[in-house]
């Protein structure tokens, strides 16, 4: 699948630490969340996930199995055999993960995006940059849903890793439907939530205020 930016409009980022360690109830969510509109899914097992690698990918192919029948693009975070193994379109890295050169040499056709903290990280990644489809900006807000998480960097921050960057831009971190209109006029393609879509009552009503983005 080819990359496009439209892909990052509503992406939503989701493993089974997220669903109390229910894999049913994951596959649930993803398949409400497909069906509702959202435009990338990434499969993250990490921050105290409890699946074996081979429940990963057993997992992950019942993933893959419902993102395809929407023409949704599935990313796996920071696992590229994960990723090889259940046939995913892309791979998201962060600065401590893989490093982005050896595997857009072994996979070229493989969608890549990569963690960006701020402008001082934007601008030491700058040999990775060349070779990713895409950056994901962020905390934006404060988040529960990452252990080791960042400081957040505000709107301001986010504006300003944007005016030094061409690359499309997911914007990630304590995005809900209260405050994504504060990024109604902020230079990125797409919203990345986890909570914001795992702990909803309503992911339909959810996906379609994430797009509209106060609009
Ligand atoms: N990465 P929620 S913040 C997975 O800043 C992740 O790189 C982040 O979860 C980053 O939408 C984050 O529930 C957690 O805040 C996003």
């Amino acid at each position: 699948m080819k990359f496009k930016p439209e892909m990052l409009d509503v992406y939503l980022v989701i493993g089974t630490q997220n669903t109390d360690n229910s894999a049913k109830h994951l596959l649930a969510i993803v398949q409400a969340a497909c069906a509702a509109g959202v435009t990338a899914v990434q499969y993250r097992e990490k921050d105290g996930s409890q699946l074996s690698d081979t429940e990963r990918v057993e997992l992950g192919k019942l993933i893959h199995k419902i993102t395809q029948k929407y023409a949704v693009p599935l990313f796996v975070d920071d696992d590229y055999e994960l990723a090889k193994t259940i046939g995913a379109e892309g791979l998201h890295v962060g600065q401590t993960d893989e490093k982005v050169h050896v595997i857009r040499k072994q996979s070229p056709d493989l969608i890549i995006g990569l963690s960006i903290h701020d402008l001082a990280e934007l601008q030491s990644s700058a040999t990775e940059l060349e070779l990713v489809d895409y950056i994901g900006v962020g905390p934006i807000f404060p988040t529960h849903s990452k252990k080791d998480v960042k400081a957040s960097i505000g709107v301001a921050g986010l504006d300003k890793v944007a005016a030094h960057t061409n690359l499309p831009i997911v914007a990630i971190g304590g995005i809900h439907t209260n405050n994504v209109a504060e990024l109604k006029n902020a230079p990125i393609d797409g919203v990345s939530v986890i909570s914001a879509i795992t702990k909803s009552d309503d992911i339909d009503q959810t996906v379609q205020i994430l797009k509209a983005r106060g609009n």
